[in-house]
């Protein structure tokens, strides 16, 4: 048996497929973690979905800001953006099941030493305040009143609520300011941060030192490696790759981009 963790996968399921090949993933016996942003940018999200979501006893994915986004067009509450690929999955005939399982997933995996989530985390979190935090999300946004939880989150004036910032932090963070507390805006790589932008992880946490957190969503920072932490998302959806890491052994195994032209 092996758990393999893989990046944000953004709709490109053949390329999902031949990394699968390659790691050859057994879903009888292995485990996949997920970074979340299963959808959109990519060709085929509808695939990608339908094929997690026939494999939950194997497949474990945290909730990223496309998939969040893909739930609110589904709501009426936002419109798709020129770059979006949702449209065959908002005219899909099974895409009502498919919305209600993609909005129970969690913000937040803990298990064996590692924890799993999209974008990122506070500095002042301990472990249980951010199982806590992830739970209380969690809970909102698989009950009866999602449709105005993800309304708050989309709104755009008035004061953020707490609901609103840790939603952001789980699902949406690249850095802090020199407190921790989250900016927003930028997306590219370490070289070019601007002055007093931290990555959200090069902050002391209050992380126990012997937990590994696993990440995706910061394309640009492509493939992360620093004590404590893993960012994978190497850029799929850019047409770069999709990386799988071998969470007990450290190998890490990147499949180019095979998902077509038409991105
Ligand atoms: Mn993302």
């Amino acid at each position: 048996m092996a758990t393999y963790a893989i990046g944000d996968i953004h709709g490109c399921m053949r390329t999902l497929e031949r990394l699968l090949e390659r790691i050859r993933f057994d879903d009888a016996r292995d485990r996949l973690w997920l970074t979340g942003d299963l959808v959109n940018r990519g060709p085929a999200s509808l695939a990608v979905v339908r094929w997690a979501r026939e494999r939950e006893r194997s497949v474990t994915s945290v909730l990223g800001n496309h998939d969040v986004h893909l739930l609110a067009c589904a709501e009426g509450l936002r419109a798709l953006r020129a770059q979006d690929t949702l449209a065959e999955f908002l005219a899909a005939p099974d895409r009502a099941e498919l919305l209600a399982w993609l909005r129970r997933r969690p913000l937040l995996l803990a298990a064996e030493k590692h924890s799993l989530v999209h974008a990122g985390l506070l500095a002042e979190w301990d472990l249980d305040a951010a199982c806590a935090a992830a739970r209380r999300l969690e809970e909102a946004l698989a009950g009866a009143r999602y449709a105005s939880v993800l309304a708050e989150y989309f709104r755009r004036d008035g004061e953020p609520s707490p609901l609103r910032m840790m939603l952001r932090v789980f699902i949406a963070l690249r850095t802090v300011d020199a407190r921790g507390a989250p900016r927003a805006g930028f997306t590219g790589p370490l070289a070019s941060l601007p002055p007093n932008e931290h990555p959200w992880f090069s902050l002391p946490h209050r992380r126990d030192p012997d937990w590994t957190v696993i990440f995706g969503h910061w394309a640009a920072l492509d493939l992360y490696r620093a004590p404590g932490y893993w960012g994978l998302d190497t850029g799929c959806a850019w047409g770069r790759s999709l990386t799988a890491l071998d969470v007990e052994r450290g190998g890490v195994i990147q499949e180019p981009y095979a998902d077509g032209a038409g991105r």
